[in-house]
């Protein structure tokens, strides 16, 4: 067990559904520390640096395209296991089938549209933090 940080994202249908109180809240309530936060919208180059672990698959244009398609909220959370923690409070990535209770499974019919993002390793943690946040917008 240790304490982590990981990158949440908002993604821009839970931004233009209202759903950004209700999901920062749901990671309060867990416990998490939030030490960054902003609101920003992806240029396509910055979308693709974002996901450049999936350049090749089928669906990366459309990914780029959707993640660069309105404003997102960004946040680090921080806390015991947090990359794992989080990435139960999502839900699987289909929010058809993403079990009720998670945030995926309560709010997304979609696999590209899937409301909200959390890292899903101690590496891709540090590479997605580093891409949207500058050192001195983290909370030390
Ligand atoms: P997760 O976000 O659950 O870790 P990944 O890392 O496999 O899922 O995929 C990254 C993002 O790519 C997903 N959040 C989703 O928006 C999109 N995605 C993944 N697989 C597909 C797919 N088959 N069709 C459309 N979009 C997809």
């Amino acid at each position: 067990m240790a304490v982590e940080r990981t990158l949440i994202l908002i993604k821009p249908d839970g931004v233009e559904r209202g759903l950004v109180g209700e999901i920062i809240s749901r990671f309060e309530k867990k416990g998490f520390r939030i030490v960054g936060l902003k609101m920003l919208k992806f240029s396509e180059e910055l979308a693709e640096k974002f996901y450049s672990v999936h350049r090749g698959k089928g669906f990366f244009n459309e990914l780029v395209n959707y993640i660069a398609s309105g404003p997102v909220v960004a946040m680090v959370i921080e806390g015991e296991s947090a990359i794992k923690v989080s990435r139960a409070i999502i839900g699987p990535t289909d929010g058809r089938e993403a079990p009720p209770g998670t945030i995926r499974g309560d709010y997304s019919l979609s696999k590209l549209k899937n409301t909200v993002h959390a890292s899903d390793s101690v590496d891709s943690a540090a590479y997605e933090i580093s891409v949207i946040f500058n050192e001195h917008e983290l909370i030390p």
